[in-house]
């Protein structure tokens, strides 16, 4: 319906006034889906008001022009130039080697053309600076055009798995991947931009409050690392639901692995997550401080800079103050009502835990007890924050219940124990009131379960890091980034690959660099690292140096080494580089407990939103069986006959077959649940998710570490093309067949192209080749059971499906008379 429309506004573009045909029967009647259409074509006039016949007409000319080089202005205010380029994709050089990629993407860098496409991959290179060319006159310009008409933009990905997912209403899942600070966050701020606006038919409201689920989330998840100011510091998949029509109908965020702990402690030189700052100086402005009980002379220690900074620049901060006010709309927007003071009181609270210290009482029969000091002003306002008892708060944190023999013995706690039950108290109501955040805005955004629909996923995560100091946590984020770079492979080499032999298509083999045997040394079960990691996490006794001599001892893989015997460090050769990893704290992090006595004090809380977030434990329900993991990991895009054992297969952890996941912190009778087997879990349901829909790819890439704008390491870009694979990727799209499409699936998609449409011809492989002839395509072949296609001929198909489609509708309205 929008291409019918559109075919339209173009015959109406020469008469004075068109609003009338909105109410024309053919225009309600088109489809079934008349208000869909009406609103369609009515948005579309607008836009077409908007915007000036003019422009619209220049363009159009410019298109059927042809030129592979075409200057048009497009905003008369900036005078921007839009210029095609025959490097804008890299699989169109007649050259290719590293040197010449290079060349390229330098050159095209220094214009600012910072994207480029390898066939249907896009290159995105940071500019480090803002650009003008994301404007909603850009969102215009990349609407349903052939993508050889514009240089290349994140906006024509965007667009690209939109018209997918309307033409064949199959999901779309776009997966940005790339190295810390190298734009992937940004690119799915712009995705979800160019997304909202295709989607606008349906209501204003709802646009504006997907708009405000990225800042809000971000705000609660994102820190300031020494790689990236603003750096996701969990992952992030976020669905984007439409109509059939392809109007916006809602979104749902899953969010994959926070890094709780930097609640409590941040590496030299970073900072807390952003929302902790934002609410002290917002506050601080606000004059509420003492409403929150926080302190207005010294910020709270887990925000308290170690590092040289003072109070003033948290509160003399404009950003943080406009952040904070910004954050205030967004949960309006949303649609969250008193529930914010709820956050704000239990924010507050985690910063007054953070304050509250410990001192050893030492007597003649004990020296393992500990007191709280400085007259429990910060545990009575945590207490009286969270609403909860101060006596019973304190009683929690410096001592807990042992049962042994049915007998229930209270045990003191030291001062380093009663330092890690704080820690860990606050790491779990920060990490539960993110969970309830991103449930809550799922709720809020849930579209109508009535209207079957379909989605576009957007994926991601934080980018793979290498830091001075690395620990458990830039373990987990390297093999998250490690599996993606798996399914990339698995998409555009493998699989393609296979399907040649297969179908006995003769198509030359590309190598490339397969990481799964460094993925197998994470996850094989039982002898994996996370494995023995979990093993290890079991023993009481176990130490940071007997956990790297297990690894030593048993992980006999040329990625992993270890620098020298009794160091207690271990180094992991990645698709990415080579990473030193300390396991100081491994273990804890690993076992991530929170004592039943605090659970037990917290579910007390007369706060309603406290008490949801420790009602029952938190958990995932996802649905985690056998088959579904079989699918995911491997066979996940084969189709069903060639899921053959070559496969890889990894065996579900156990806890999945119980068709939940509990929360790692949860203390319970049950074998308890590590961080890695959670970790485990949630790529296994990342994954089970991004499977289902048609996969597009961004590949974001840092050209200097400086953050500087025009400034290309060459160096530093060859590394990160090398590690992606790109010139293998260049190789394949330029040899290789991306799209197999089977004959049946083929003559039922475009039979209209070559048959009239009551013909219904037979889905045969000589149908399927009448259709391609008639088509006029070239490099074309067939395989036993397929049709293998050239990554641009889908485009060529669809565009000339839609222009015929679209000319019948319109002859038909001449027809009928209703246009003449
Ligand atoms: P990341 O998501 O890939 O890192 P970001 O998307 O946060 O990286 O980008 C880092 C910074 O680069 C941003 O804060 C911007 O300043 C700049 N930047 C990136 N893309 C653009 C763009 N298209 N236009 C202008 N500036 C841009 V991490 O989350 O750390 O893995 O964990
Ligand atoms: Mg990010």
């Amino acid at each position: 319906s929008h291409f019918i429309a559109q075919c339209l506004i173009k015959d109406f573009e020469t008469r004075p006034s068109v609003t009338h045909l909105l109410e024309h029967p053919f225009i309600k009647q088109a489809h079934g889906k008349e208000m869909a259409l009406g609103q369609q074509l009515s948005t579309l006039i607008c836009e077409q008001q908007d915007l000036g016949c003019k422009l619209k007409t220049n363009m159009a000319r410019s298109r059927r022009s042809n030129s592979s080089h075409r200057h048009e202005r497009i905003n008369t205010r900036k005078t921007l130039i839009i210029e095609t380029s025959p490097d804008d994709d890299l699989v169109n050089l007649e050259f290719l080697d590293e040197e010449t990629i290079i060349k390229h993407l330098s050159k095209r860098y220094d214009e600012l053309q910072i994207y480029t496409y390898v066939g249907d991959i896009l290159i995105a290179l940071n500019p480090f600076q803002t650009l003008s060319i994301y404007s909603p006159q850009f969102s215009k310009l990349y609407h349903g055009v052939k993508r050889a008409d514009n240089p290349p933009h994140i906006f024509a990905t965007a667009d690209a798995a939109y018209q997918g997912m309307v033409t064949f209403c199959k999901d779309q899942c776009i997966i940005i991947s790339g190295e810390s600070g190298a734009g992937k966050t940004e690119s799915a701020h712009l995705i979800v931009q160019h997304l909202t606006f295709l989607g606008k038919a349906n209501n204003r409201t709802l646009r504006e409050k997907i708009l405000q689920v990225n800042p809000l989330v971000e705000a609660f998840g994102n820190a300031c690392t020494a790689i990236n100011d603003n750096s996701s510091r969990f992952g992030k998949y976020l669905e984007m639901k439409f109509t059939p029509t392809g109007a916006v109908m809602g979104a749902k965020i899953s969010e994959y692995l926070l890094e709780k702990s930097r609640v409590i402690k941040q590496a030299t030189g970073e900072k807390n997550f952003h929302i902790f700052y934002y609410i002290y100086a917002g506050l601080y402005h606000q004059e509420k401080l003492k409403k929150y009980r926080l302190p207005d002379k010294k910020p709270p220690r887990y925000i308290e800079n170690q590092h040289g900074k003072v109070m003033q620049d948290i509160v003399s901060s404009k950003l943080y103050k406009e952040q904070f006010d910004a954050i205030q709309d967004c949960f309006r927007i949303i649609g969250f009502t008193d529930e914010v003071n709820s956050v704000y009181r239990i924010l507050c609270a985690i910063l007054n835990t953070g304050n509250i210290e410990f001192t050893a009482i030492t007597s003649q029969h004990q020296t393992d007890k500990s007191e709280v000091i400085d007259s429990n002003i910060p545990t009575s306002f945590s207490a009286a924050l969270l609403c909860i008892g101060p006596e019973e708060l304190t009683e929690a944190l410096t001592s807990h219940c042992v049962v042994t023999r049915g007998e229930t013995i209270i045990r003191t706690n030291t001062v380093d124990k009663a330092t890690d039950v704080r820690d860990a108290m606050s790491k779990a109501l920060y990490g539960r009131l993110f969970s309830w955040i991103v449930n809550r805005i799922n709720a809020l955004l849930q579209p109508d379960m009535n209207i079957c629909g379909m989605n576009v996923g957007i994926l991601d995560i934080f980018g793979f890091e290498n830091f001075k100091k690395n620990s458990f946590e830039q373990l987990c984020i390297n093999i998250a980034n490690e599996q993606i770079q798996f399914y990339f492979n698995q998409h555009i080499f493998a699989l393609e690959q296979m399907e040649y032999q297969s179908e006995g298509v003769d198509a030359s083999l590309v190598e490339y660099e397969d990481n799964r045997p460094i993925l197998d040394m994470f996850l094989q079960k039982p002898m994996g690292l996370l494995s023995l990691l979990d093993e290890e996490s079991r023993f009481p006794q176990a130490t940071d140096q007997t956990l790297v001599d297990k690894f030593e001892d048993n992980l006999r893989y040329k990625y992993f080494w270890r620098p020298k015997r009794f160091e207690l460090c271990f180094g992991i050769q990645h698709y990415a580089g080579k990473v030193l990893y300390n396991v100081n704290g491994f273990l804890e992090k690993n076992r991530d407990t929170l004592p039943a006595d605090i659970v037990v004090v917290l579910r007390t809380s007369e706060n309603k939103l406290l008490q949801q977030l420790f009602s029952s434990p938190l958990t995932k329900t996802g649905r985690c069986q056998r088959l579904v993991i079989k699918v995911v990991y491997g066979a996940a895009t084969l189709p069903r006959q060639h899921s053959t054992s070559n496969n890889v297969l990894y065996s579900c952890p156990s806890h999945c077959e119980e068709g939940m996941m509990r929360h790692p912190e949860e203390t319970t009778n049950m074998r308890r649940q590590t961080v890695a087997s959670y970790f485990r879990y949630s790529l296994m349901d990342l994954l089970s998710k991004m499977v289902v829909g048609q996969p597009h790819f961004v590949r974001c890439i840092k050209p200097n570490d400086d953050r500087q704008a025009l400034r290309f390491f060459k160096e530093r870009v060859m590394v990160q093309l090398r590690y992606t694979g790109i010139l293998e990727t260049v190789n394949i799209r330029r040899q290789g067949y991306s799209h197999r499409i089977l004959f049946e699936e083929f003559v039922n998609r475009y039979y209209y192209l070559a048959f009239r449409a009551h013909q219904m011809p037979d889905s045969s492989k000589e149908n399927a080749v009448a259709i391609l002839e008639r088509a006029k395509l070239e490099n074309w072949v067939l395989g036993k059971t397929k049709v293998f296609l050239k990554y641009y001929h889908v485009e060529q198909l669809n565009l000339l499906l839609r222009e015929l489609i679209a000319r019948v509708m319109v002859m038909q309205a001449y027809t009928k008379g209703w246009l003449g």
